[in-house]
């Protein structure tokens, strides 16, 4: 039996992890909650999760920070079962700034071209999840804090839920049946801690998923769901509309107006310390060059490390690569650089002109990817004051000075974009629309990290004040 206890501003909840009989696939978490006003306010919450092979922070630091304006995941390591240690994989984590453009250039619409974390705030606009619904059975909650427009702070009941996530997935198999008269076979359950919140923005609410996987594996998805922004016309059928009306009918009198979601992610990796390079991969299609070969082409690759920022500002598309954030100070014992890939999620890039004045402020957008030098003061991708802003505080404007970035502490910028040309099953509530990326260990363990793992069985999380 193992123990979960929890701290928010001196109120101690004991509770109790229940290992019915198997054992927890997640050994030991420690998640601790700040909620900062621009650094000037904090109330702490602290707690600790006791499970196996799981993440686990650097002692004192949270690995889970929900900020004013954005929910962080900070300081997660991961057990690494062979060197019996905790090795750091990132500093912080966070989304950066939501970008929502409406696509109706009329007077009444074309200033609708939010910025949901600048502007709102996704820690102001985090709202109470409900038990069993928002998160399953075996959940835990968390209370969140911000700070109020007098600096008292604002209490959010269940802001954070943390579950087990077992949805009958397989983590490894092999079944060998190569050998005669015998089978052998290997399968292990697929079983990570998710750590969920949700932010309703307005019309829109944006379910934020952290999923730690015992590989290594860090998984951020999103889902988009709630209402869609429509407006009001006379027609009531889609043929008597002759003219672009920015949108699609989605009932009788009723438009909903095309529009996209960029979600900007801040990923400050520290692959087993902070000084990391970032690595492209290209995959190069080559003759074969033989004779008497019957192959005529193979691909193989060449990667080439970042000096600076221009070279890792990346648009991305067809092209086949890697993408990889190594730490060129460690290798692995046959020699390869410790590192951490990302792997990228559905690509919807911004198609406006970049002279538009909403792709100005959000020229974050600009690229899939960037890359930076850590800077203390470069937090909000679409800078520090997003209302007003005019585009001169962005990270397209940082990024211009071309720092050096190999070899340094240094932050990837992501974004994950959706396109919304809505349709009539997204009206009047849209069903979950989700997407994500991963962080996926790339020569960081020296082999598969949860070879000698067991399957967990399953375990009911229990809770009392
Ligand atoms: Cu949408």
């Amino acid at each position: 039996m193992l123990k979960f206890s929890f701290d928010v501003r001196g109120v101690i909840r004991q509770c109790v992890l229940q290992n019915r009989g198997g054992r927890a696939a997640f050994g030991s978490v420690e998640l601790s909650i700040t909620h900062a006003a621009q650094d000037l306010f904090l109330v702490k919450s602290y707690s600790r999760i006791i499970i196996a092979n799981g993440f686990e922070p650097a002692t004192e630091r949270a690995s889970t920070i929900l900020n004013l304006l954005g929910h962080l995941i900070e300081w997660p390591s991961i057990y690494d079962l062979e060197k019996d240690k905790y090795r750091q994989v990132l500093y912080r984590a966070y989304v950066s700034e939501v970008f929502v453009p409406y696509m109706d250039p009329t007077e009444e619409w074309y200033y609708k071209t939010y910025f949901d974390c600048g502007e709102f705030g996704f820690g102001l606009s985090a709202v109470s999840l409900q038990p069993g619904v928002d998160c399953p059975n075996n959940a835990i909650f968390m209370d969140g804090f911000y700070a109020g427009q007098d600096g008292t702070p604002v209490k959010i009941s269940n802001v954070t839920c943390v579950f087990e996530k077992y949805a009958g997935n397989i983590m490894w198999r092999h079944t060998e049946t190569g050998i005669p008269d015998e089978t052998i076979r290997e399968v292990r359950s697929d079983v990570s801690l998710v750590v969920r919140s949700v932010s309703t923005v307005g019309n829109y609410d944006y379910i934020l998923d952290w999923e730690f996987k015992p590989s290594g594996s860090i998984k951020f998805e999103v889902g988009l769901t709630g209402l869609l922004e429509v407006k009001a016309v006379n027609y009531t059928q889609a043929s008597q509309i002759k003219e672009d009306e920015y949108g699609t009918m989605v009932g009788a009198n009723t438009i909903a107006t095309h529009h996209d979601h960029f979600l900007t992610y801040h990923l400050d990796l520290d692959v087993d310390g902070a000084p990391n390079s970032f690595v492209k991969t290209n995959l190069i299609t080559k003759p074969v060059a033989e004779e008497g070969v019957p192959r005529k082409s193979y691909w193989t690759v060449s990667s080439k490390t970042a000096r600076t920022e221009s070279e890792a500002q990346l648009h991305l598309g067809l092209e086949p690569c890697d993408l990889i954030v190594v730490n060129p100070n460690k290798q692995t014992k046959v020699g390869n650089n410790v590192g951490y890939r990302l792997i990228p999620g559905p690509l919807a890039s911004t198609i406006l002109f970049r002279d538009d004045y909403p792709q100005i402020r959000a020229a974050f957008t600009d690229n899939n990817l960037w890359v930076t030098p850590y800077n203390k003061s470069e937090k909000w991708a679409g800078g520090r004051y997003v209302d007003q802003s005019r585009g001169d505080d962005t990270l397209a404007v940082w990024a211009k000075r071309n720092r050096r970035i190999e070899n340094e502490d240094i932050v990837l910028w992501y974004t994950l974009g959706f396109h919304h040309v809505p349709c009539q099953e997204d009206f009047p509530i849209m069903p979950t629309l989700s997407a994500g990326f991963e962080l996926r260990p790339s020569n960081f363990f020296d082999r598969n990290p949860v070879l000698k793992t067991k399957s967990p069985k399953p375990v009911i999380l229990s809770c009392k004040p």
